[in-house]
């Protein structure tokens, strides 16, 4: 069988801002315990992310802050590189859209982008009135503007969007709108953009998401979220032209020969997935070896990992793009053209509870958030990556709970997976030699158990492929489970003064419990797993998925025993 060939994306997180559990969860450790699945399973895997620098959002936050934007964008690309670290979220490469050494690679292939589909005449050349502030003398695009929501009377609505009932907005329906830069109220003046015939995609579009609708065959469905508020938007409102040029001169610039594109840049949502292609040509190179390779091939899947609020870039915008690029008719790609994503994973967000008090969302501007710095202050990374599968959002919102995150520490890593590695290897350290003792003649619970071992890996496996990060996790938890129920009725205890013969069969089928434990654990937590592998003596290709059931032989000499997982105490957390 040819390798399988895997391009996988975590969405760019904003260069303004720390990052906190919330977007954990929501795409950068799925991602990542995907990306450590496929690797263990032989595929050819490039991992992809940076920082989003550009449009509004950084520019209004280094406002704020009175510091050139430069300076903020690569001070939190360089943060935020630390929490992903510390958490073990590992990419291949971690650029940036404004980053130096990224910065003029981005800036070509977007303005490419931009070229081919400007070409194939899919924008239109549109004058439409937009707020202006006279004051400050520019145009306002996006969040430098606020208002009332016209749909949800919320106050907390901006020029793109409504925080309050999530709508896309068109800036001129806003109520009452207020510059952000002045505080002053806009005025109406014309201008120029350049509109994406998305009208034009609908069709395609529609039929191609229609096609990812779980029809039970295989794991290529996608979550119901995703083809929800995708298919739903085109339902509800088709899908309208919408402007790619933005009023604004961080970012990329329009790459027009037309008085008209001067002083303006691509709309941030252009520019930023185009940064997964540049960032994969500062890993890869361009050309036939490189971008194409990843992004050109059909034998390449590509897969997007992102918040829900995200969905509709990733699953409508960023298709119709690749697709004005292309000469074809099929959908999906000839070879030589954009492939069209194989998968977009979007999971919820998170709230966060605070020991006594209610659940409530997480907010950058309250602070009640738990931040990856702080976390990392006083935490390996596994406990958390372990929290954050269990309760990840990957159907509906879930809630950050610290008394739930201490239970689930205490109570099933500890108590199931710590505790049963810990018997294992003290008794085999204890009356073996620390030796795998010798297979005899195997009972049918012996064999059972084994048969559960492959099972989970299999189960686990099945999971994985499908992105259900916390139904594979369950799996790997029912093994550690299933070994604690072997070693509670096969009682190595007793029969170590009685059939020295029978209590060395026993930890034998536990060690090979442990073993297959240690290549299914590793996707989700890297650092308990190598700790697993140490403990077992287990050579650097104990995470090869096809190895997890292969036994230790009798005789195999194992490592020292340790602590896997730590219990955790109430004070330790987060104590300021
Ligand atoms: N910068 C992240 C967000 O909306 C946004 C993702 C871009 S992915 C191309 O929070
Ligand atoms: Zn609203």
């Amino acid at each position: 069988m040819a390798q399988r060939r895997f391009l996988v994306t975590a969405a760019l997180p904003y260069s303004n801002g720390r990052l906190h559990v919330g977007h954990i969860a929501g795409a950068y450790l799925p991602a990542d315990t995907y990306v450590r699945y496929l690797r263990a399973t032989g595929a050819e895997v490039r991992f992809i992310c940076g920082s989003d620098d550009n449009g509004v959002a950084a520019l209004k936050t280094a406002r704020e802050n009175g510091c050139p934007v430069e300076e903020l964008t690569a001070r939190f690309n360089q943060l935020q590189q630390a929490d992903f670290a510390g958490l073990k979220i590992e990419f291949d490469i971690f650029g940036g859209t404004h980053q130096p050494g990224f910065v003029e690679t981005h800036e070509r292939i977007s303005q490419d982008f931009f070229q081919q589909i400007y070409q194939k005449d899919f924008f239109t050349k549109r004058s439409v009135k937009q707020l202006y502030d006279a004051e400050a003398d520019q145009f306002l695009p996006d969040r430098f503007v606020r208002g009332t929501c016209p749909h949800c009377q919320s106050d907390k609505a901006f020029g793109d969007q409504c925080e309050g009932c999530g709508r896309t907005l068109d800036q001129v329906s806003l109520i009452n709108p207020v510059s952000v830069m002045t505080e002053t109220t806009p005025e109406l003046r014309e201008t120029i953009h350049w509109y994406l015939r998305l009208d034009r995609m609908q069709k395609p579009l529609a039929e191609w998401l229609a096609s990812k609708r779980d029809d039970g065959q295989d794991d290529t469905s996608w979550r119901p979220v995703v083809l929800n508020q995708s298919l739903g938007r085109i339902e509800a409102e088709g899908l309208p032209e919408r402007a790619m040029t933005r009023d604004l001169t961080w970012g990329v610039p329009v790459p027009l020969d037309d008085p008209d594109a001067k002083g303006k840049s691509l709309y941030v949502w252009f520019d930023a997935p185009i940064g997964y292609v540049s960032f994969t040509a500062a890993l890869c190179g361009e050309g036939p070896g490189g971008v194409d390779r990843w992004w050109k091939d059909p034998e390449c899947k590509v897969v997007h990992f992102i918040g829900e609020d995200n969905i509709v870039f990733h699953a409508i915008t960023w298709p119709a793009m690749m697709l004005a690029t292309h000469d074809s008719e099929s959908v999906q790609g000839e070879p030589g053209e954009y492939q069209l994503p194989h998968n977009v994973v979007a999971n919820s967000f998170m709230n966060i509870k605070f020991p006594g008090k209610d659940e409530e969302k997480i907010s950058k501007s309250r602070g009640n958030a738990v931040w990856i710095e702080d976390y990392l202050k006083d935490f390996d990374p596994d406990p958390l990556r372990y929290y954050l599968t269990a309760v990840a959002p990957e159907s509906a919102r879930t809630a950050f709970d610290f008394d739930d995150f201490l239970a689930r520490n205490n109570g099933e890593l500890v108590n199931a997976f710590g505790n049963f590695y810990n018997r294992t290897m003290t008794f085999a350290h204890k009356y073996f030699e620390g030796k795998v003792p010798a297979t005899g003649s195997r009972s049918d619970e012996d064999t059972q158990q084994l048969e559960r071992c492959k099972e989970a890996v299999n189960q686990t496996g099945h999971e994985l492929d499908g992105c259900h990060f916390k139904a594979a996790l369950t799996a790997v938890m029912g093994l550690a489970r299933a070994g604690n129920g072997y070693f509670d009725a096969t009682k190595p205890f007793l029969s170590r003064k009685t059939d020295m013969e029978a209590c060395g069969r026993a930890i034998n089928i536990c060690l090979q419990t442990a073993r297959t434990l240690s290549t299914i654990i590793a996707p989700f937590l890297p650092g308990t797993a190598d700790r697993c592998a140490k403990m077992l003596n287990l050579g650097e290709d104990y995470r090869t998925w096809a190895l997890a059931t292969d036994e230790l032989t009798a005789g195999h000499v194992l490592g020292q025993p340790e602590i896997l997982i730590k219990k955790l105490e109430p004070a330790e957390i987060f104590a300021d």
